[in-house]
């Protein structure tokens, strides 16, 4: 059991290019458990294994959706999903605008579009694989995180004003961090 360090931007490790898992043994495994760990303690529903400095074609996800839909107040179900080697197939031409955040680039939010809808396969933990259509938050989040596969990073779907906007705040926000600990 163990956390792992999360790396925020612009750690050039983020900007790498993960290259694909060879066999999904044991090591790997092992790696999961301490992704999903990290990924509830931050806490996030999505974790790339380049954010904790691996840059591995691997993902852990778990969306926690409140057991009652209408109310966001209810006990989040878990739901842990691996995903190895991912890929999408197919996509719709339809996007959808979601506000998405990062754990690389913490308590900063803003909007990004997407497609809707995707088809996607991978592997899981046991080295199966699947092939499903994806829609919703499930959708948004797997394109979030196979963007960090390849060091793309939310922010970089916005425009230059709203990107620098984003990253004028999260330099704020560590140097008022900076001086409260000083
Ligand atoms: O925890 C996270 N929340 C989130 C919200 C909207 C869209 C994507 C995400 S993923 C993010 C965790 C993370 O940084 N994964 O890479
Ligand atoms: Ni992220």
């Amino acid at each position: 059991m163990a956390l792992l360090p999360i790396y925020e931007t612009p750690d050039p490790i983020l900007r790498e290019i993960s290259t694909p898992v060879e066999k999904v043994d044991d090591e790997v495994r092992a790696l999961i458990k301490d992704m999903f760990e990290t990924m509830y303690a931050a806490p996030g529903i999505g974790l790339a294994a380049v954010q904790v400095g691996i840059p591995k074609r691997l993902l852990v996800m778990d969306l926690q959706e409140p057991e009652d839909p209408d109310d966001p107040e209810s006990k989040p179900v878990r739901e842990p999903r691996v995903f190895i080697n991912p890929e999408i197939l197919a996509h719709s031409d339809h996007e959808v605008p979601y506000t998405e955040g990062c754990l690389s680039v913490p308590d900063q939010y803003a909007e990004v579009m997407r497609p809707d809808k995707i088809r996607a396969r991978w592997l899981d933990e046991h080295g199966k694989s699947h092939e499903q259509d994806l829609e919703g938050l499930l959708a948004v989040c797997l394109q979030h995180e196979m963007d960090h596969l390849e060091g793309v990073l939310f922010i970089d779907h916005l425009s230059k004003l709203k990107r620098d906007m984003v990253l004028k705040k999260l330099a704020k926000a560590r140097k008022e961090r900076g001086l409260r600990a000083a």
